[in-house]
């Protein structure tokens, strides 16, 4: 059982090099964090392994500008991408986050499965759906975590919930979209989160 008790921080890095993921002759399992600047991935590390700084964050977007890699119980390794979308950027910069977040994606043996966060508050941008519809080309396990629900009235929750689960399914042609709503405010969703982990990285041992 994963209990994200004991989590440290392995490399943060902007190319291409990637930490090792093999402890004695297993590979460790990753699961990494992707999604729009600012819609809470490296907040959701924090929580998971309730730790308040072990992933950097920051109420402006762009905190994240780095690979950066958690290995935690040593049993399962967490990415923290920077985010998409930012518009304070150049065009430069931007280009190289997407071929750096591409390459990782698409070399990464030990990644398992993608958790794509999207803001609850909103539907899906162009953008959202566009890495949507490239992620789903990887043929990965995706887990959508929808992040911020604390910031919706308890009355329209469901409602925002279905709306953007909708726009999934709308967007993937998939009649399923694997969901789980989060707070980091409200502590809502992390033991659901924690099992859903467990029970995919069991699944992944077999
Ligand atoms: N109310 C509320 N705020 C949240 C929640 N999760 C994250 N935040 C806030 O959202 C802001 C952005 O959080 P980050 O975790 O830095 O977002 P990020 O997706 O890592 O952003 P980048 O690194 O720029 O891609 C911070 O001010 C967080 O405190 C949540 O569940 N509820
Ligand atoms: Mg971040």
């Amino acid at each position: 059982m994963i209990s994200f008790k004991d989590a440290k921080f392995l490399m943060s890095t902007p190319n291409k090099d990637h930490p090792k993921s093999i402890l004695g002759d297993k590979q460790i399992p990753e699961i990494c964090f992707i999604g729009r600047s600012n819609c809470g991935k490296s907040s959701l590390i924090n929580s998971l392994t309730n730790r308040k700084k072990l992933a950097k964050t920051s109420s402006t977007p762009g905190k994240t500008q780095d690979l950066v890699f958690f290995q935690i119980d040593n049993k399962l390794i967490l990415t923290d991408l920077p985010g998409y979308g930012f518009a304070k950027r150049s065009k430069k910069t931007k280009k190289k986050w997407r071929e750096m977040i591409n390459h990782y994606l698409t070399t990464r043996e030990s990644l398992f499965c993608i958790f794509h966060l999207l803001d609850s508050r909103h539907l899906p941008s162009a953008l959202d759906i566009e890495f949507i519809q490239s992620i789903q080309g990887l043929n990965l396990p995706i887990l959508f975590i929808l992040t911020k629900i604390d910031k919706v009235k308890k009355s329209k929750r469901a409602h925002h919930v279905s709306q953007i689960i909708r726009v999934i399914k709308e967007t993937t042609g998939d009649n399923k979209a694997d969901h789980i709503i989060y707070s980091t405010k409200e502590n809502i969703g992390r033991q659901q989160l924690i099992q859903d982990i467990n029970q995919r990285v069991l699944d992944w041992d077999y």
